[in-house]
């Protein structure tokens, strides 16, 4: 793959093309981004989701926005609402839309409108294979993803599992976007380190939030 040297003083690393590391980004919207996530997770508490295969993921899940995604024994797919509670997810905060917009348009990639917001938690251990993020139906947008809490090393890939991945440590209020020619590659997230965040404790939260698009047909 193509690497290219990111322009933000702050980069620790070549990214690949597509990449864009905003260190601290987030960090003007913390207190309201707090605030938001402590809301939501009321309406829509974290949960552990299964793979189709079967397993218990170590990160725990929810979401907001029109879409959310989810995983069960049935596959990896977008589903308008929550299937805990049958009710469609909470609304995609203001704030959390505008965060994402402007880190988009930082990174090049103007007129993003997020439909999805995936909220993982990791506490000290969870960790994400590494996968591609397959499932949306517009893959000509971005990815902005945003890290709160523990720092955690993010492993990014090319566009086959056997490239081997780059280390990008991330931490409270740092933002990737994503998208381009890096939309389909491989990527996951180290075994979260033990340790205490002074606003968030023992938890590693990521924000993703992208355009979905619509919802697979098999989606309820
Ligand atoms: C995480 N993130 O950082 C897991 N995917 O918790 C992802 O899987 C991810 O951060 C696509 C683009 C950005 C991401
Ligand atoms: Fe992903």
């Amino acid at each position: 793959m193509e690497h290219e040297l990111f322009t933000s003083a702050a980069a620790p690393l070549p990214l690949p093309a597509g990449v864009a590391y905003l260190a601290g980004f987030a960090l003007a919207w913390e207190e309201a981004l707090l605030e938001r996530l402590a809301r939501i997770s009321a309406a829509a508490p974290f949960r552990h989701m299964v793979t189709p295969g079967g397993r218990m993921m170590s990160v725990a899940m929810t979401n907001c926005g029109a879409l959310g995604w989810i995983s069960d024994r049935r596959g990896y797919r977008y589903a308008q609402r929550d299937p805990e509670s049958g009710k469609p997810w909470p609304a995609l905060p203001a704030v959390i839309r505008e965060l994402a917009i402007a880190a988009a348009g930082e990174a090049g990639y103007a007129g993003f409108e997020p439909d999805a917001c995936l909220i993982n938690r990791y506490t000290p251990g969870a960790r994400m294979s590494l996968h591609q993020d397959r499932d949306e139906h517009d893959r000509a947008a971005p990815i902005v993803s945003v890290s709160l809490g523990l720092p955690a090393v993010f492993l990014f890939g090319g566009l086959t599992r056997r490239d081997r991945p780059l280390r990008l440590p991330l931490a409270h209020g740092d933002v990737v976007v994503w998208g381009g020619p890096a939309r389909l590659a491989y990527h996951g997230v180290a075994p979260v380190a033990d340790g205490q965040h002074p606003k968030l404790g023992p938890q590693r939260i990521n924000l993703t939030l992208r355009r979905a698009g619509l919802p697979k047909i098999n989606a309820r």
